[in-house]
């Protein structure tokens, strides 16, 4: 009998660019005993479902997005006689659906770190109970992953999670619903064990895969620190510290390792927090930008973001300390006009940010904005497919909409066009041979060329670019550039490296 763990995904590259996570954090908590572990992570290759005996566990995570393939997988694997278990934040926010779509006998809500070994058993004794509550578990209790599984030679980044969670509450996000607003800290010894690990593979670059990795501000502490009661406030400079704590450790790291995370911009008024990160050769930040304009960040409940010159000022904060920023936006915001993306693209050249995304908002399930958008149009609802829009995810992929809330001002066509100019000047070669000058070598400025072109080809998801046979050739160039990219990214393998008590560099 054997478990197999399932990344579904409808395209498959054979090389990828970040090792999805979830995959190797759950087969470390797969019991030693429990039989051959096999790995599917089908942004790689589809899987065989020949693979697939009666009476093997297979586990699938889905996501919102990857749930419909997900299905697929679950369908097929149930009818070679295996049982199905789902997890992953979609099954978390819609458990009955993989009982409805995708032939399930388990769905398991919330983190798998702890619970995944009682469902396999369970599976072996014939009797899964239908629903699992894996609730989310304190960072001392998280589960390692088992990189010695990993297929090296086909990710350029390794993910590693530093915390999970964030106190604020934007309203197309819905991690802080289903990651709790409480940050929970990962042990830093668990964290730089995994990342000594990686090195030793070759990884030099390494996502740290947090929702924010600036989950105290100076703010939090200000007000925290005007209560009488110091509970708070000691819980805050507790959870500073071990930032800090952390940060020292990845600065002992060997100095050719890049890292990089997600941050709110509010990190930029604490130079000592990012002279630390800078220190900790954190290169890059995801900042969720969203919206340059005040009404913008209104709208989705992000009033702590600036906008105009301060926002810019800020965020060249973050490059001035050692941070480059790939800043994300979001378009078809009920108050952005068609001027919008004009100033848009022009703020994202004015601000110098390294990378940029700008995607089209998509009301994702356990949000405001989803419940809010659900509630429109009630029992309503245009259905396409026979499917509800609601339920998008469930209507087969080229007939899927890219744009779903009705816009004041704009037709669907109107955004998806706009978003997408503002992609394709945004990753104009002549500009993003400019920034490549942020780094230094020719073999790393070729290398950040082909990871824009890369990471344009992958996001610029607004359905235009996907249509017909564009979408073929940019699926064909991004399988070409995939494997080369690897190489690109890869560091010199430091099989010998130690941690603790002091990392020693062997020479
Ligand atoms: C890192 C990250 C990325 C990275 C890397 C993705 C990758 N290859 O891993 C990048 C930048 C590429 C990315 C892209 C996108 N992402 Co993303 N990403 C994340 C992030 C911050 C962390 C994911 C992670 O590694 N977690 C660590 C692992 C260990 O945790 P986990 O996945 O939650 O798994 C645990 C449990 O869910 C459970 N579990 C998971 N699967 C299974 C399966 C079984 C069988 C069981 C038992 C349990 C189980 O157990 C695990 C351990 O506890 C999450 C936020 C989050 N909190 O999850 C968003 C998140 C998953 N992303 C999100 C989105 C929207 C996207 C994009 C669509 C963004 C965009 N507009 O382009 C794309 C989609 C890419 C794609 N097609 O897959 C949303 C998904 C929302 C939804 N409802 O689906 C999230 C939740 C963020 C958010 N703001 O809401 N993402
Ligand atoms: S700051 Fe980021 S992770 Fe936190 S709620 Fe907002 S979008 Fe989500």
């Amino acid at each position: 009998m054997r478990i197999h763990l399932i990344n579904p995904s409808d395209a498959s590259f054979g090389a990828a660019v970040i090792t999805p996570r979830w995959l190797y954090v759950l087969a470390g908590a797969t019991p030693p005993e429990s039989g051959d572990l096999q790995i599917v992570d089908e942004t790689l290759e589809q899987l065989d479902p020949a693979s697939v005996s009666a009476g093997d566990v297979v586990g699938i995570g889905i996501h919102t997005l990857n749930a419909l393939r997900g299905y697929e997988v679950g369908r097929a694997a149930r009818s070679r006689g295996a049982y199905v278990v789902y997890g992953g934040i979609h099954a978390t926010l819609f458990p009955d659906e993989p009982f409805e779509h995708g032939g399930a006998h388990a769905v398991v809500k919330g983190d798998g770190d702890r619970v995944w070994g009682e469902v396999i058993t369970d599976c072996h004794a014939g009797a899964p109970r239908r629903v699992y509550d894996g609730g989310k578990v304190e960072g001392c209790a998280m589960q390692s992953a088992r990189w010695d599984l990993l297929p090296r030679a086909n990710y350029m980044i390794a993910s590693v999670q530093t915390l999970r969670g964030c106190p604020k509450h934007c309203s197309f996000c819905s991690v802080w619903r289903t990651d709790g607003q409480k940050p929970r800290v990962r042990e830093s010894d668990a964290v730089i064990d995994e990342i000594v690990q990686l090195r030793r593979m070759g990884f030099r670059f390494v996502a740290l895969a947090d929702d924010n990795f600036y989950p105290v501000t100076l703010g939090d502490l200000r007000m925290a620190d005007r209560r009488a009661d110091r509970t708070a406030y000691d819980r805050l400079v507790g959870i500073r510290n071990q930032r800090f704590e952390l940060m020292e450790q990845l600065s002992k790291l060997p100095s050719d390792m890049v890292f990089f995370t997600q941050i709110t911009m509010e990190a930029a008024e604490d130079p000592e927090y990012l002279d630390a990160m800078r220190r900790a050769r954190i290169r890059g930040a995801l900042v969720g930008v969203e919206s340059v304009t005040p009404e913008g960040l209104k709208d989705i409940h992000k009033d702590f973001n600036l906008s105009g010159d301060a926002l810019v000022e800020r965020l060249q904060q973050f490059k001035a300390r050692g941070v480059h920023v790939l800043g994300s936006f979001i378009f078809g915001l009920p108050s952005d006009k068609p001027l919008t993306f004009d100033a848009t693209a022009v703020f994202a050249q004015k601000a110098n940010v390294t990378l940029a995304q700008f995607v089209m908002l998509t009301p994702f399930p356990g949000t405001h904005d989803f419940e809010k958008w659900e509630a429109s149009v009630a029992d309503h609802a245009p259905t396409i497919a026979g499917v509800p829009v609601t339920r998008y995810w469930l209507i087969p992929k080229h007939l899927r909409p890219k744009v779903y809330t009705p816009h004041p001002v704009m037709s669907p066509a109107e955004i998806r066009q706009r978003t997408q100019r503002v992609w394709d000047e945004f990753y104009r070669l002549p500009l993003v041979w400019e920034r490549a000058k942020c780094v230094k070598s020719l073999k790393s400025r070729v290398a950040f060329v082909m990871a824009s072109k890369l990471y344009r080809q992958m996001y610029a998801n607004t359905g235009i670019s996907t249509d017909s046979a564009r979408s073929h050739r940019a699926h064909r160039m991004t399988r070409l550039m995939a494997r080369p990219l690897v190489k690109l990214f890869a560091g010199r393998p430091m099989p010998s490296l130690q941690k603790a008590p002091r990392l020693s560099v062997p020479t």
